[in-house]
């Protein structure tokens, strides 16, 4: 059982700072997280040259559930799927919902189900991209497991990762899950069309996560409204060779 979120997964790396043992029953518990830990972040690598032999940019798309990722993703395919090749890697726990919703705005999906895991892996990346087979120079947006914890702990050889937050979910949050912040390239601060009625702190917010992540880069939107995407589609543009993005 996974100690750090009781997901039932035994693959997380945990905090013990040895081995010990257990005194009731005398036997020795050996910690293997840094091994465990090692052979994801050898298949990072693997999927990482692979990405790089066919040219692919992946974005690996984290944040709590519901936050928008498959939104922001439905409409920013809208927005390549003319002059791009695009690919989308589902993460859930259970149901094909969101990968249907990806097929259903026009690009090829992947779902994996994770059952009562509660991250992607580099494991699950290199799997699907075998079946997927994906176009050299596309574009692969992997959406992970809605969960602010554990998938900041797993390299799946991505090139950047992008953050979603919005404003439903607090101020506090970077400085409550540090880890995903210290570790997203992007953040979309989303859902800014409901400010008006929550009462969250949007400067806190800014300041809380620039101190956990100085390089931080954030973008205040609405995949709703459609407010700020323009900034999301020019920080896509920023990070790939012009060639492969022809925003309309
Ligand atoms: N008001 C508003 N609602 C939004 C916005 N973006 C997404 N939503 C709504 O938020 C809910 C969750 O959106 P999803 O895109 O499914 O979120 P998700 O992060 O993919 O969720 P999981 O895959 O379950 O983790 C849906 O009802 C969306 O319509 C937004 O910018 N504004
Ligand atoms: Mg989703």
């Amino acid at each position: 059982m996974c100690e750090t979120c009781g997901c039932g997964e035994h693959d997380h790396p945990h905090n013990h700072a040895d081995d010990h043992h257990d005194h009731h029953t005398q036997k020795k518990v050996v910690d293997l997280n840094i091994d465990i830990m090692n052979h994801n972040n050898i298949e990072a690598a693997m999927n990482r040259g692979f990405f790089m032999g066919r040219k692919i940019f992946c974005i690996n798309m984290v944040s709590s559930p519901g936050s928008g990722k498959t939104t922001i993703l439905e409409k920013t395919i809208g927005k390549l799927i003319t002059g791009n090749i695009v690919y989308v890697i589902e993460g859930d726990q259970q149901t094909f919902l969101d990968s249907d919703r990806i097929k259903k705005a026009g690009a090829p999906s992947y779902q994996i189900n994770t059952g009562t895991g509660c991250h992607l892996d580099a494991h699950m990346i290199s799997k699907a991209l075998k079946e997927m087979d994906p176009d050299p120079q596309s574009v692969l947006f992997i959406e992970n497991v809605g969960n602010l914890v554990c998938p900041a702990m797993f390299d799946l050889g991505e090139d950047k990762r992008v953050l979603i937050a919005s404003v439903t979910e607090g101020e506090d949050k970077p400085l409550k899950y540090p880890l995903m912040f210290e570790t997203a390239h992007l953040c979309l601060l989303n859902k800014s069309d409901l400010s008006p009625y929550v009462d969250f702190k949007r400067d806190d917010f800014i300041r809380n996560a620039l101190s956990v992540n100085h390089n931080l880069q954030i973008i205040e939107m609405s995949a709703k409204t459609g407010e700020g995407m323009d900034l999301w589609f020019e920080w896509i543009s920023s990070q790939t060779p012009k060639s492969l993005f022809t925003f309309p």
